[in-house]
């Protein structure tokens, strides 16, 4: 067996025996892969991040385990070698990955003492099969002679026979490919165990058969002009299985409404804590309100619409009696994220909710089941905490939340956006009346006016089409008649105060993208 190949399968053991333990203990966050993966997700600088999201959209966190998956492979491959020269360099290797996974799993924001289990373990069953398969490999002293490099007809040797180097001349081979054999068995049989075990906790059969109550102020209906029927326009209510998914998870929080409290508490008069039944006792309101992320770029679609139901914030708060003084409500959900808004857009009279149903049922387990936050008009990392099992009423100088931490705005109201649909960027269409079409938004102020350009011609109206209130997108629409040749088409948007959307491009960080957004056509 190569020393290559001993690494690989030493590593495997590792990790299938500490995705076992993990599972053992029904704590996801413990596994060193993912405690590992959600540590690089905090360590990402910003641009990285802008990077990922940019680039890979709601995929971020498979790519980020793929890329894992190929660093633990190299570091397997690399512990392989060393054990070639020497058997201790390969353990310490080992113990250097376990070593890892421990720091990892122990400075999860939700860390208990026991998290440091899987890794460990998982590092002595590595050590442990390295040390077998090193054994198994060198000529070994007491296997009787007719062992020794005999192939029998039962083991395949007799094929391999020619591929044999002069180092492992005197191997007993039937040992190395038991124990080899037992290590893959041992690696995969934790795995797969480990993978069923964390799998107890999954929540989405309870919420299949969740009901929830009828809204007590249900929502204004849609206008059905609201949605501009052109071929491949954006729908104008975003079906939960398409919404965009933006969040630091690594693995998907599964919360038990039955388990679920929501504590209210840091400066106000009367602590609260409330279960989810209390929670569905509230009278519940349904709202359309679109949701956006900071990190969408001008042209993007980190955006979604849907309609809500949950309870208002507002009265929550208030029941509690808030302290003068607290300008923060700092929320954070059940794996440790913590988000901050402005205490003000709270209680200033918009629909910010504790949100349980989103278009008609429970919200899904991705975006938040059993409760999220949502406050029209700001960005999503200063609002739409999802599995929020906590709100401190605070102040900015004295808590500080996991983006704004890193830089980002704590006052971050959505910036007034608009997008062309169709035709698609490099599209091909033919001369004569073409349909340009799009969505703007500008939540809670609204959208108030979108002008096109053809090149650099005059700016002209689009027609708004009508929305329910000013916490959605809105659609627009502009009949072109395209003449032959290349085309740019150009959009900006003015929202409810009078302030158009500014031409100049600025990136995400640290409070949302700016700029007009453009796309290029052949007419023919
Ligand atoms: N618990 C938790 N809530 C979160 C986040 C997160 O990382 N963790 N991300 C926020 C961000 S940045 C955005 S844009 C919205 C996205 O909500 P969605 O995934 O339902 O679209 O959730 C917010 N709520
Ligand atoms: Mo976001």
């Amino acid at each position: 067996m190569t020393a290559a190949l001993r690494g690989l399968l030493a590593a495997a053991a590792a990790m299938g025996v500490a995705e076992l333990a993990a599972g053992v203990l029904g704590r996801a966050s413990s596994s060193p892969l993912l405690a590992v993966g959600a540590g690089f997700i905090d360590l990402t600088p910003v641009w990285l991040k802008d990077f990922a999201i940019r680039h890979f959209g709601s995929d971020d966190k498979t790519v980020l385990l793929l890329g894992l998956g190929a660093g633990i492979t190299v570091a397997a491959l690399v512990i392989g070698l060393l054990s070639r020269f020497r058997l201790a360099w390969g353990l310490i290797g080992l113990g250097a990955l376990g070593a890892a996974g421990v720091v990892a799993a122990l400075t999860r924001p939700v860390a208990e003492p026991v998290d440091a289990v899987p890794s460990a373990i998982g590092a002595l069953a590595g050590m442990t099969a390295l040390a077998l398969l090193v054994r198994g490999t060198r000529p070994s002293s007491i296997a009787p002679p007719e062992a020794r490099g005999t192939a029998t007809p039962d083991d395949g040797g007799a094929t391999e026979q020619p591929e044999r180097r002069p180092e492992d001349a005197g191997v007993d081979r039937r040992r190395v490919l038991l124990t080899g054999a037992g290590v893959i068995g041992v690696a995969a049989a934790g795995g797969v165990s480990g993978r069923v075990l964390l799998r107890r906790g999954d929540v989405s059969s309870v919420r299949a058969k969740l009901r929830l109550p009828r809204a007590a102020s249900p929502a204004r209906p849609v206008p059905p002009e609201a949605q501009i029927r052109v071929p491949g326009m954006t729908p104008f209510r975003t079906p939960n299985r398409d919404f965009y998914r933006v969040d630091t998870a690594l693995t998907l929080p599964q919360v038990e409404p039955r388990d679920w409290t929501l504590r209210i508490h840091g400066m106000v008069a009367r602590p609260v804590e409330m279960s989810f039944d209390d929670l569905l006792r509230e009278a519940l309101i349904e709202r359309d309100i679109t949701l956006s992320c900071v990190s969408n770029q001008v042209g993007g679609d980190l955006a979604g619409n849907a309609r809500w139901l949950g309870a208002p914030l507002a009265p929550l708060l208030r029941r509690a009696g808030i302290a003068s003084g607290a300008d923060q409500i700092l929320s954070r959900s059940s794996d440790g994220m913590t988000l901050s808004t402005p205490i003000e857009t709270i209680l200033d009279g918009r629909d910010a909710l504790l949100a349980v149903g989103m278009n008609g049922e429970p919200l899904p387990v991705a975006h938040g089941f059993p409760a999220r936050m949502v406050v029209p008009g700001l960005y999503g990392y200063v609002s739409a905490t999802k599995w929020v099992v906590d709100l401190k009423v605070t102040r900015f100088a004295t808590d500080h939340a996991y983006w704004t931490r890193r830089g980002y705005a704590e006052r971050a109201p959505i910036k007034t956006f608009s997008r062309i649909d169709v035709p698609k960027p490099l599209a091909t269409v033919n001369a004569g009346r073409v349909a340009v079409a799009g969505t703007a938004w500008a939540q809670h102020r609204g959208v108030d006016a979108v002008e096109w350009q053809v090149d650099d011609g005059p700016w002209r109206q689009a027609r708004l089409a009508p929305v329910p209130g000013l916490d959605t997108w809105r659609q627009w629409i502009a009949e072109w008649d395209a003449a032959p040749g290349s085309h740019t088409l150009r959009c900006r948007a003015t929202d409810g105060t009078g302030r158009t959307q500014p031409e100049h491009r600025t990136p995400p960080f640290p409070d949302g993208a700016t700029g007009w957004h453009s796309v290029v056509v052949t007419v023919t």
